[in-house]
């Protein structure tokens, strides 16, 4: 009964493999294959047509880099548009703030909220905060749509840069995300690994696109063990702030003082180290 187990493919034979102990939920969406499977190593692990979102061990990693390098950046945080991340887990990191007012979180697939609802409680209780507005639509047509100077921080939680997913790594929807952020607006998209040959042109593509909106583009680093070569990347675009130079190590202690206990990746010292590139990364741009 040990056998079954569940590899992604990073390459033709190359992947990393999980002992599956259960299927959990198991459902083809008119997106993608939905998927919750108990694993041995790791818990209960989330995958979309086949590529692993996020697992019950490690998804703390990513949620918090996707979410506090720049809350702890902006001044006044107050409205944010999570694009993707069904799941919940970046949402409930935003809605760690007291001083947040509003998410809207825009998902394109019910499924993968329903999943998220049956799987992963801890993460999809975050849904049910008042603050939190769930929108099921596309996200590029939701930030076409969307009024001007909204959100202080847009956060692009997406799958890899694939089929329906394309649009969101695309110069169109970043120039809707720049109008819409305020002027000290900030963007974060997670970025694919840098040791990643697959996507590494479109990651490229994406960046340069940022650079000719944004004047400030950054990429920053942490370790996901799950992940495609277990280092991924994000990268933040800023109207103005610079992500180190105007960090204060200070105001984002108090911020994050309520809950600091809680965070298991992100803290303070952490902000400064994960934008430190290694030099074969820096090369990239
Ligand atoms: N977003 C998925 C990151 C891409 C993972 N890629 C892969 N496994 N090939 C995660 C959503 C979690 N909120």
């Amino acid at each position: 009964q040990h056998q079954l187990q569940y590899t992604e493919f990073w390459q033709a034979r190359t992947g990393l493999t999980f002992g599956v102990e259960r299927i959990l939920f198991n459902r083809q969406s008119a997106y993608q294959h939905v998927q919750v499977l108990q694993t041995d190593a790791f818990g209960r692990m989330l995958t979309l047509d086949g590529l692993v979102m996020l697992t019950e061990r490690d998804e703390f990693v990513y949620h918090e880099m996707i979410s506090h390098p720049a809350l702890c950046l902006l001044p006044r945080p107050r409205r944010v548009l999570i694009v993707g991340g069904g799941d919940g887990g970046t949402l409930r990191e935003v809605l760690r703030y007291s001083e947040i007012e509003q998410v809207d979180l825009v998902e394109i697939d019910e499924v993968v909220i329903e999943a998220a609802r049956t799987c992963f409680p801890e993460l999809s209780i975050a849904f049910d905060d008042p603050r939190a507005r769930l929108h099921v639509a596309d996200g590029v047509a939701f930030v076409r749509e969307a009024a001007p100077a909204t959100y202080d921080l847009v956060i692009v939680d997406s799958t890899d840069p694939v089929d329906f997913a394309e649009g969101l790594f695309g110069e169109s929807f970043y120039r809707d995300c720049a109008r819409i952020l305020t002027d000290d607006g900030v963007l974060v998209t997670q970025s694919e690994s840098p040791f990643d040959y697959t996507f590494q042109a479109s990651i490229q593509a994406a960046h340069a696109m940022l650079g000719r909106i944004f004047p400030r583009v950054h990429m920053y680093l942490a370790h996901i063990p799950t992940y495609p070569m277990g280092l991924w990347s994000f990268t933040l675009a800023s109207k103005r702030l610079h992500p180190v130079e105007d960090f204060d190590p200070e105001q984002a202690a108090r911020r994050l003082a309520p809950f600091a206990d809680r965070l298991r990746y992100y803290n303070v010292e952490l902000h400064r180290a994960a934008f430190a590139l290694p030099s074969f990364v820096r090369r990239l741009f």
